[in-house]
């Protein structure tokens, strides 16, 4: 049987590494993705001395160009079977009132149409390859909205709803259309990131959490999702915390 590809964005950390690391272990040759060269360099490194088939692509999704050429030099090694669109963000959590647009634009960039941008290069491989997946990694924030969440909330509705309407669009095709929705997952950069490296209010969000969940939990779920047999579409899939019901009802040990 030929070893299938996937690619996987935001590769670089967290949600992205951890499921470039299942997916190798599950069979798959990975391709990784992510602007960080040195770190997914250093992955696909590691994968590769484990044994694994793996490359590392440095790749901004944002530019439109430098993905359309990916996928050219891609296209050249055969098809693509797996997409995991994760790479996106958050930027701040300030009200709508005094938010910076120029962080609304940058979220709707990387979430949205960095994600639209990779699929559509990739499509003609994935659906040449007979049997191709697109997942999309949105987030509760993509199905429900929260005081300080608005660009980012804004975001991630974006790409549900980019999801739901190329699933419709593709329904025919042998092209399935998987949405992963996780609550709160504690990783190294997300709310490092989202506070700009403030530490304190970064802790504060995973603050008396016995147990949030972790970037290997997702990338689990999404080994399991694009395992399945090639006619079953995991749709949309909500993942939380047991501590977390809904994206304001936490419970916190003090
Ligand atoms: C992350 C979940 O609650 O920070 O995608 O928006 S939340």
């Amino acid at each position: 049987m030929t070893i299938r590809t996937a690619v996987i964005t935001g590769a670089s950390s967290g949600i992205g590494a951890a499921t470039a690391r299942q997916l190798a272990a599950a069979g798959f040759r990975v391709v990784l993705t992510a602007r960080r060269a040195d770190r997914i360099t250093a992955l696909a490194t590691e994968l590769a001395d484990a044994g694994h088939q793996a490359v590392a692509y440095p790749l901004d999704v944002t530019d439109r160009a430098a993905v359309d050429a990916f996928a050219a030099e891609l296209g050249q090694q055969g098809p693509v079977h797996v997409l995991i669109n994760n790479a996106g963000g958050a930027l701040g959590a300030d009200p709508v009132a005094t938010a910076d647009p120029a962080d609304w634009r940058t979220m709707y960039e990387t979430n949205v149409l960095g994600t639209l941008h990779v699929t559509q290069a990739l499509l003609p491989s994935l659906t040449a390859s007979g049997d191709g997946t697109v997942l999309v990694l949105s987030s509760t924030a993509a199905l429900a909205t929260y005081e300080g969440g608005g660009g980012y909330v804004a975001a991630k509705h974006g790409a549900h709803v980019l999801a739901e309407t190329l699933r419709l669009e593709l329904c025919g095709t042998p092209v399935r259309v998987i949405e992963i929705a996780p609550g709160m997952v504690k990783t190294e950069e997300f709310a490092r990131t989202r506070f700009r490296g403030d530490e304190t209010k970064a802790a504060a969000v995973y603050q008396g959490v016995a147990e949030p969940l972790l970037a290997e939990d997702i990338a689990d779920t999404i080994t399991w999702a694009v395992t399945r047999p090639a006619h079953v579409n995991v749709d949309l899939l909500v993942v939380r915390p047991r501590a977390q019901a809904s994206n304001q009802k936490v419970h916190r040990e003090s």
